[in-house]
């Protein structure tokens, strides 16, 4: 706790990324482990483009629960110390793995999007007249599958699936991102790529690096610290323990 807290101390160059973990405290779910079932599908294999093709009620359905579980959701401690954060170091830069836009509801600056987000919906057909990154649909959908308003056709969530390209801007953001001094990895299994490759990039061009997650996952062993805890508790000690703060 307190060899962060001195890493902390004169407005290091600080990048986080996040995954699941940060928003368990909201009472969203996390994909993988205790909790990650819905319905009986694994959320994995829900979040691709086979999967939609072979069944995209179903995986509508998912997504029509998880908006409106988001919704509902508030930010938690975790949140709010990243946000804070954020205000305070000009070199601070947070990359996310949610869809949620928790982070960005607690107020935090400088969020890069690695797998979009919930409430951006895309023609599925890419249709001439959709924009390629989407519309933005706030509140409840009024049918499911939801129609792209352009063309008629099925629209999909404007999230990233397995095998999908990351969005070219977030790649180029993290590209920047892991010229750091202090890197941290919060609530993350710490298994899917690109994301899970940013630590070691960070590493390898000198950045200090800490994860926090309660479990051990396959970053653990190669971080320089490890805090071992739930993110929203960790947080907010780290955050108590800073001088002046
Ligand atoms: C707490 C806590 C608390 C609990 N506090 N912590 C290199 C090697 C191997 C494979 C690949 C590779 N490069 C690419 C791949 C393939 C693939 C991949 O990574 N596969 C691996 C799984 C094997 N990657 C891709 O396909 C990516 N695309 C790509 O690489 O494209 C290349 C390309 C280029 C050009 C053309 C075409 C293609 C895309 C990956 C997309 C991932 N999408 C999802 C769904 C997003 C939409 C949605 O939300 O529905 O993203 S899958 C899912 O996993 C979601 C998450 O963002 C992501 C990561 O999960 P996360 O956040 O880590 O959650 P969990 O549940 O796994 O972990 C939660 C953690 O929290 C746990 O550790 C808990 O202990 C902890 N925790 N409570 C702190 N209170």
């Amino acid at each position: 706790m307190r060899a962060l807290a001195a890493r902390l101390a004169g407005s290091p160059r600080i990048t986080v990324v996040t995954g699941a973990g940060v928003s368990a405290a909201s009472g969203v779910p996390t994909f993988r482990g205790a909790g990650g079932l819905w319905k009986s599908h694994r959320p994995e294999e829900l979040a691709t483009p086979e999967a939609f093709d072979r069944d995209p009620l179903l995986v509508w359905e998912w997504y029509a629960w998880r908006r409106e579980l988001v919704a509902k959701a508030r930010p938690n401690r975790a949140h709010e110390v990243l946000a804070a954060w954020s205000r305070r170091y000009p070199e601070f830069r947070l990359v996310t793995q949610n869809v949620d836009g928790l982070h960005e509801r607690a107020g935090t600056q400088n969020v890069t999007r690695f797998h979009g987000s919930l409430r951006t919906l895309a023609c599925h057909r890419r249709c001439a007249g959709s924009s390629p990154d989407g519309w933005e649909h706030e509140g409840p959908l009024s049918e499911l599958p939801p129609r792209c308003p352009h063309c008629g056709g099925i629209a999909r969530p404007g999230v990233v699936w397995f095998g999908e390209p990351i969005p070219a801007e977030a790649l180029r953001a993290a590209a920047q991102a892991v010229n750091c001094d202090v890197f941290l990895t919060v609530g993350t299994s710490a298994v899917v790529y690109p994301a899970a490759g940013l630590l070691l990039e960070a590493a390898a061009r000198g950045a200090f690096t800490v994860e926090i997650n309660p479990d051990a996952t396959p970053a653990t062993r190669g971080v320089d610290l490890a805090l071992a805890g739930p993110a929203e508790e960790v947080l907010d000690r780290v955050e108590r323990t800073l001088p002046g703060e």
